[in-house]
């Protein structure tokens, strides 16, 4: 029987705060603030780990490589790293700061991913986002391709499409905005896709503070290539995106046929709720969050809706939270409500410090790329990249050995730090066993 496995994005050793995201309150709020990239990854992999502990399976997906020189060479920057990385440095900051992020941890970008089940041939689609949204993370959809067809090679089994086009019209950020609904994760789902601007619809309704990044024609480009059978498409509301809500996922979490949501995520909330109950044949469990209980502002600084929904045995699920969620009165009392409620089939909610990745508006579903497989699609993934306790001890120890302790904006000039990412990098393919995958290398 299919079951969902989460990929997470390993910190790079580059993460820093350079408030590169317009719209993200988190990135906007903290830029220039020093940064502590071990203790970054070292979160994130602790939450890899509780997943695996809890019996969940769990994978990992490489940082990419950072100093990004053709994005340097491409704006311009001529000459070696050393001297491409100082001149953009010293034309602005903000320009080394692009083609330094560390975003790809963000792996809920990386690509829509969608199960077997769900697609007319049968096979598991994915295609990375394009991420045209903003410069930085623009850069990774290349890298995100090699990555993604190492770790899942068999053409058996995954289809890999191409990125869309790096155009404001095909805006895509991945699986941020995508959600995959039914009963269980084994069986034909709905695939929910969320848009935040149309170039078609042009009646639409807009944000007026923030842009909405990712677009509907985006969205059902991909729902057609996936040769998805049932798709639904549902705006995001604009006041949310004006609220720091960039990403669906900050306002709303879906699993089988739950969905946690707040209720000024989408357009027409009630109707969309109706249409995809009637889709799931009248199974959907929705636990909407009146603005009275948490309000927007609270759900964007907290993050509430960012966690993970993970299925657990008996039909019981979990949420895993930022440790934000239980450091906040009214979500806590909230969360404490819905796992006690028996009208809902979460029971227990974990919290988990990664107050790094946090402060640039990443909590514990922005680090997680969600894969359904079967046992047989499973058993092709690369399994160097599945956790085990060994795994999560080399990787511990990879990033004690490799990551400083604290980065700011201006230390990215550092010719030093190219080379950690180099020599850092080229030890983790031999771990992950991903062969030759990094500019560098190639
Ligand atoms: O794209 N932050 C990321 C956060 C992505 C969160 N992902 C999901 N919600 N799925 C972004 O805004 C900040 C980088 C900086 O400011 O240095 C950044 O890119």
């Amino acid at each position: 029987m299919a079951s969902e496995m989460n990929f997470d994005g390993l910190v790079g050793q580059t993460h820093n705060y350079a408030g590169l995201s317009f719209g993200n309150m988190a990135s906007m709020g903290n830029s220039g603030e020093a940064s502590n990239p071990r203790a970054a990854a070292l979160e994130g992999l602790a939450k890899m780990k509780a997943l695996h502990d809890m019996g969940l399976k769990q994978g990992v997906i490489p940082p990419h490589e950072r100093p990004h020189l053709a994005t340097l060479r491409a704006m311009g920057f001529e000459g070696s790293l050393e001297q491409a990385a100082r001149a953009a440095y010293e034309f602005d900051p903000i320009m080394l700061a692009m083609a330094c992020s560390a975003s790809s941890m963000w792996v809920a970008n990386a690509a829509t991913v969608s199960p077997s089940a769900d697609t007319k041939d049968g096979r598991v689609h994915f295609t990375p986002a394009n991420l045209q949204a903003k410069l930085h993370r623009s850069i990774e959809p290349a890298q995100t391709s090699r990555l993604l067809r190492a770790i899942f090679a068999s053409e058996r089994h995954f289809t890999h499409h191409a990125p869309l086009p790096l155009a404001p019209a095909l805006g895509d950020e991945g699986a941020a905005n995508h959600t995959r609904h039914g009963l269980g994760h084994a069986g034909a789902g709905v695939e929910v896709f969320t848009w935040g601007r149309s170039v078609m619809r042009t009646d639409a309704p807009k944000p007026s503070r923030f842009p909405a990044r990712q677009t509907l024609e985006a969205s059902r480009l991909i729902a057609r290539s996936h040769g998805l059978t049932r798709a639904r498409f549902v705006q995001q509301h604009p006041g949310a995106i004006d609220a720091g809500v960039f990403h669906n996922d900050v306002i709303a979490v879906g699993n089988a046929h739950v969905l946690l949501i707040h209720e000024r995520a989408w357009l027409n909330q009630e109707a969309e709720l109706r249409a995809l109950d009637g889709m799931l044949e009248g199974n959907l469990c929705v636990v909407e969050v009146p603005a009275e209980r948490v309000s927007l502002q609270d759900a964007v600084s907290s993050y509430l809706f960012n966690s993970q929904i993970v299925s657990l045995d008996k039909g019981h699920m979990a949420l895993i939270c930022a440790s934000e969620c239980e450091e906040h009165e009214g979500v806590h009392a909230f969360i404490q409500e819905t796992i006690a409620s028996a009208s809902n089939p979460i029971s227990q909610a974990r919290f988990f410090n990664l107050k790094q990745s946090m402060r640039n508006g990443g909590g514990p579903a922005c680090l997680r790329l969600r894969v359904v497989l079967t046992p047989e699609e499973l058993a092709a993934v690369n399994p160097a990249c599945v956790l085990t306790d060994a795994l999560y001890a080399e990787l511990t120890g990879w990033v004690e050995r490799h990551y400083r302790d604290s980065l700011l904006p201006k230390d990215l000039i550092d010719p030093a730090l190219a080379q950690e990412v180099h020599t850092a990098l080229d030890e983790l393919t031999r771990i992950l066993e991903l062969g030759d995958v990094y500019p560098f290398q190639l």
